[in-house]
């Protein structure tokens, strides 16, 4: 899924002690370069294992963690999958069918209109084909979502810009540090350096919680005694310019997209960003907790508005979601998913794949 380019590994700079998070103020709307605190796994003064445990042994081969990662999303949906997929066992072709078949999709979230786009189409596909058995139905709903989904399916594209700048946004609690952490070891298996700032200066412990995937990727942090998100990922910015790494990912607290003076506080990260960087931020990303239900649609279309999305990331898929937010963002703000979420842990990041995640779905 990624691109990939040859790059250099990113060295280890020199560790600096962390200064305290002082809250503060942030009136300037271009922050100076002010000194930024760097830290790697050395100077972390806490137990990660007990804080934020990383454990579970990973399965090794290629072929084991597909099949390990497949599982946990079909558990993590098999509500939805069997609701929908027990309706046509020994099934008839009849009315009855097409009623629970939209019961069974407002369930899983997919809202009134994906619902209505997918049941019409599957009225007209088995009356033109002909379909007389509950099997072939049940293909034919698949082959639709697959085409209803696919427009989401994009891979990130690596090495466009040096660095690759990206913002990463969501409402409290979505997944985001946990997502940027997984997407570091995903780039560095791609041969990608990686620099991330702890843009988070608003939840106490945010920026430790940042350090320590930090600490497991071996990747350097960037944070400041600054309370000014902005100013750190200015800083970001430069200090990846100046260490020519190839993907600094920015960090942001959660926030509400009723809450409009943290929407805005968003909108400063970005420009200021842009002044660090022409161009920048390159990926605007939305994290989104698969559980939302429809609220994720309300989610998309607020950061959207505010940020110009290029890429969301659903979490949590192992969960008990749904799954069918997925449609009603295809029909209607068809943003590209990247990444799904399928666990809590470093490999448990997967690139969205329509096939697969109907397969999930529809068994
Ligand atoms: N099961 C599961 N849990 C996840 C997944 N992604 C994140 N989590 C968990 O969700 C919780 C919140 O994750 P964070 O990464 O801290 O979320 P956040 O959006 O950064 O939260 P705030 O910074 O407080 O807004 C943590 O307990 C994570 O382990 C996932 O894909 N599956
Ligand atoms: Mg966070």
């Amino acid at each position: 899924m990624f691109s990939f380019f040859k790059r250099k590994k990113q060295e280890t700079p020199v560790p600096e002690p962390v200064a305290p998070n002082v809250p503060a103020p942030a009136p300037e709307p271009i922050p100076e370069p002010a000194p930024a605190s760097v830290a790697t796994a050395a100077p972390i003064a806490l137990d990660a294992g007990e804080l934020f445990p990383e454990t579970a042994e990973r399965p090794t081969t290629e072929a084991e963690k597909k099949q390990s990662w497949m599982a946990r999303l079909k558990a993590g949906l098999s509500k939805t999958s069997n609701n929908l997929s027990l309706l046509f066992v020994g099934a008839r072709i009849d009315e009855d069918l097409y009623e629970e078949l939209e019961s069974a999709l407002l369930m899983s979230d997919a809202g009134m209109d994906a619902t209505q786009h997918l049941l019409d189409a599957l009225r007209r596909k088995v009356k033109e084909d002909k379909l007389l058995d509950a099997a072939a139905v049940k293909a034919a709903l698949k082959e639709l979502m697959v085409e209803l989904l696919l427009p989401l399916q994009k891979p990130l594209e690596l090495g466009r810009h040096e660095p690759l700048v990206m913002m990463i946004s969501g409402v409290n609690g979505a997944g985001k540090t946990t997502t940027i952490g997984k997407l570091a070891k995903h780039m560095q298996r791609e041969d990608q350096s990686v620099l991330l700032a702890a843009g988070d200066t608003f939840r106490a412990a945010a920026r430790e919680q940042l350090m320590v995937w930090g600490q497991r990727n071996n990747v350097t942090v960037i944070s400041q005694a600054s309370g000014d998100p902005a100013a750190v990922a200015f800083d970001a910015v430069q200090s990846g310019k100046a260490r020519g790494v190839d993907v600094v990912m920015v960090d942001t607290a959660g926030r509400l997209p009723t809450q409009l003076h943290l929407m805005e506080e968003l909108k400063k990260i970005k420009r200021v960003i842009g002044k660090g960087m022409d161009g920048a931020p390159h990926e605007t990303l939305l994290v989104i907790d698969g559980n939302t239900g429809q609220n994720a649609l309300a989610q998309v279309k607020a950061f959207d508005d505010a940020l110009q999305l290029t890429g969301l990331v659903i979490t949590k898929l192992d969960g008990t979601a749904k799954g069918g937010v997925l449609a009603a963002i295809a029909r209607t703000r068809p943003v590209p998913v990247y990444f799904i979420g399928v666990g809590e842990k470093l490999d448990d990041l997967q690139p969205f794949d329509a096939e697969e995640f109907v397969t999930a779905l529809l068994g």
